[in-house]
């Protein structure tokens, strides 16, 4: 089967879902790590739609805190490299990411779809609109579009069904390459895509500091911190393009 470097065996069309790990060099907490999210706040206190019924304020308080956080952060070479890519790519490269944060944007990275949904947007649920927003919800402020106090964040809870998945299964389909970046495997439906991937045979490589629950279900693994392995992937790909 054609290597990952994009020898002139046509790779045209890629799929890069990327999770916390991409970020974490830009100072951005993943979720697992032994200081990370998940062990300040419990996932079912602050991440479900049943914590945001329960205590409106808490999970309105934690998401206030990451949407202040993310707009100090600055992207890292790895957003940097995959935003070349999409842009010099002779096909199509659709970044799929399980990440909150604006950072693929903010590196020129367009087309990026956040099927966990994004920080820097609030939901109405009244009206159904999103809005962009910076500052907190804390406070409940009015919408912007209907003037309701029924604004949460953007953000696909744990049970709650993550979106465009249609336009993500199109995508691997049409794939000649499927690329994990920086996430451990541990959450659904994302950490299945590699076997959807494989199932239709496509091509599958994971760029990750440490091997996922799923690194197994890959044809070929890099180990190091995104930051360097994936600009050099990405070098590979251009260097080799057909
Ligand atoms: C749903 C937004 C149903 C919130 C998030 C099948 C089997 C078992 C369970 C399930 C299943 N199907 C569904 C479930 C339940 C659940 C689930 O998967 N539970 C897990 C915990 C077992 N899934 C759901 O609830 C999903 N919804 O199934 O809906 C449905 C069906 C029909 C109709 C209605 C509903 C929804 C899941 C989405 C939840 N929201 N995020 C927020 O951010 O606060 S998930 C959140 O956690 C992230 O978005 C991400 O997806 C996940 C964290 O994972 P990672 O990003 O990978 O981060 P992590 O810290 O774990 O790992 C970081 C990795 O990076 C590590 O491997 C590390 O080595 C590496 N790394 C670190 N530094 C670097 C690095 N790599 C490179 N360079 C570095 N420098």
């Amino acid at each position: 089967m054609g290597g990952m470097n994009g020898k002139s065996n046509g790779i045209r069309n890629i799929v890069v879902l990327t999770g916390a790990g991409v970020s974490a060099e830009s100072g951005i907490d993943t979720f697992r790590a032994s200081d990370g999210l998940w062990e300040q706040h419990r996932v079912e206190d602050v991440a479900t739609p049943e914590a945001f019924e329960r205590d409106p304020d808490l999970v309105q308080r934690f998401y206030d805190m990451r949407r202040e956080a993310v707009q100090t952060k600055d992207p890292n070479p790895a957003h940097f490299a995959l935003a070349k890519l999409q842009r010099e790519l002779d096909g199509n490269l659709l970044i799929v990411t399980q990440n909150i944060d604006d950072l693929h944007e903010r590196a020129g990275a367009e087309d990026v779809l956040h099927m966990h949904g994004e920080i820097l947007n609030a939901w109405c649920t009244s009206c159904d609109v999103r809005s962009r927003w910076t500052g907190t919800l804390i406070e409940r402020p009015a919408c912007p579009e209907c003037g309701d106090a029924a604004l949460r964040p953007d953000i696909v809870w744990f049970g709650e069904m993550p979106y465009r998945m249609d336009e993500i299964f199109d995508a691997i389909r049409e794939a000649d390459l499927f690329v994990s970046i920086g996430t451990s495997g541990a959450v659904y439906p994302a950490a299945g895509f590699v076997r959807d991937a494989k199932s239709l045979g496509v091509a599958t490589l994971e760029l990750n500091l440490e091997r996922s629950q799923g690194s197994h279900w890959f044809d070929e693994s890099r180990l190091g911190p995104a930051g360097t392995i994936v600009p050099e992937w990405v070098q590979e790909i251009l260097d080799n393009k057909g």
